[in-house]
């Protein structure tokens, strides 16, 4: 479903409330050019006690920070952010959403030094549902390890959501979707798993739990740090500093993804190897279920995770 067919309308663009077809920048806007934008995603949950930003904080903190490599200094203040992200859900009657912040050096002079160009800002809000289906929350997906590495962090920084660094994960995603798959697994540049396109990956083995260390050349994913969390809470043992070697993948007793946009998706086969029953595990289970019940509010605990409006 394309934006033209959903119910919003408006846009926070450098400080101004636009007509959402009226969020327009100019063709030689430097981070078309060259990808110098940083963004972030966030999913605002429909809860019993009103709509819910989960983890705000923490990616406006990854949102400003992302910009460091490059020297974007988003010109607001996070509460200004905040307002307006607020403002956008409340304006458009939004229960529950995903919001794109994003950030980027915008129109002045091309030419590979931005420094004359000003920073440009705008928040968008729209109604996003399970990002790999429905199904797959329940059923698991079929991936594929990518032919394409994940760069390492001696190349492009790792942990930023850069604009222009996504076309490594553009590329991934599309050759896993010409063969046949939901989603790709992509290696870093040791040919261990960094992650997914838009995926922290996690790994079950005897019960505990095993998801690539930050030097992996992932993202720091606030959904993986979540996961963490509740997974310890639960009582399992996670190994969050895990080298997984490909191989493990294959032998693993059960694989899912985390992400924003993914939630908690279980991964059901890799390369077309079975992983366990070929279905969300005992274990993805447990935790999803726990997660689910976390983000819809069914329960007190984690409040400080969320942000109502
Ligand atoms: N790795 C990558 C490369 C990534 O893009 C994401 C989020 C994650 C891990 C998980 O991070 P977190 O969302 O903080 O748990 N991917 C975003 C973009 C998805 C898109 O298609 O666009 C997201 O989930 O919002």
């Amino acid at each position: 479903m394309g934006f033209d067919e959903m119910d919003v309308d408006l846009i926070w663009q450098d400080g101004e409330f636009v007509d959402w077809e009226d969020a327009q920048v100019h063709v030689l806007t430097h981070g078309l050019h060259y990808g110098t934008g940083v963004f972030e995603g966030v999913r605002c949950y429909d809860t019993e006690k009103g709509p819910a930003i989960f983890r705000w904080e923490e990616h406006l903190d990854r949102f400003y920070q992302s910009g460091d490599p490059y020297d974007i200094e988003i010109p607001y203040e996070k509460e200004e952010l905040t307002e307006a992200t607020e403002e956008l859900i409340r304006r458009q009657d939004l229960q529950s959403c995903y919001i794109r912040p994003i950030a980027f050096y915008g129109y002045d002079m091309l030419g590979l030094n931005p420094e004359s160009c000003p920073v440009e800002t705008a928040i968008a809000v729209w109604p996003w549902g399970a990002y790999l289906g429905e199904e797959a929350l329940e059923e698991g997906i079929d991936v594929a390890v990518s032919s394409w590495r994940k760069y390492a962090s001696s190349q492009m920084p790792t942990n930023s959501k850069t604009t222009g660094t996504y076309v490594n994960s553009v590329l991934a995603s599309q050759e896993a979707k010409a063969n046949g798959y939901t989603e790709a697994i992509v290696l870093n540049k040791e040919g261990n798993v960094a992650e997914g396109p838009g995926e922290n990956v996690f790994l079950v083995r005897d019960g505990e739990l095993y998801t690539p260390g930050l030097a992996e050349s992932n993202l720091d994913g606030i959904t993986r740090r979540s996961v963490i969390t509740i997974a310890e809470d639960l009582g399992y043992t996670v190994h969050d500093g895990a080298t997984v070697s490909r191989s493990e993948l294959y032998t693993a007793d059960e694989l899912f993804f985390t992400g924003t946009a993914a939630e908690l998706t279980p991964i059901r086969s890799v390369d077309d190897n079975e992983i366990g029953a070929g279905t969300k595990g005992p274990v993805t289970d447990e935790i999803q279920q726990r997660f689910f019940e976390i983000i819809e509010r069914r329960t007190d605990e984690y409040d400080d995770w969320f942000r109502y409006l």
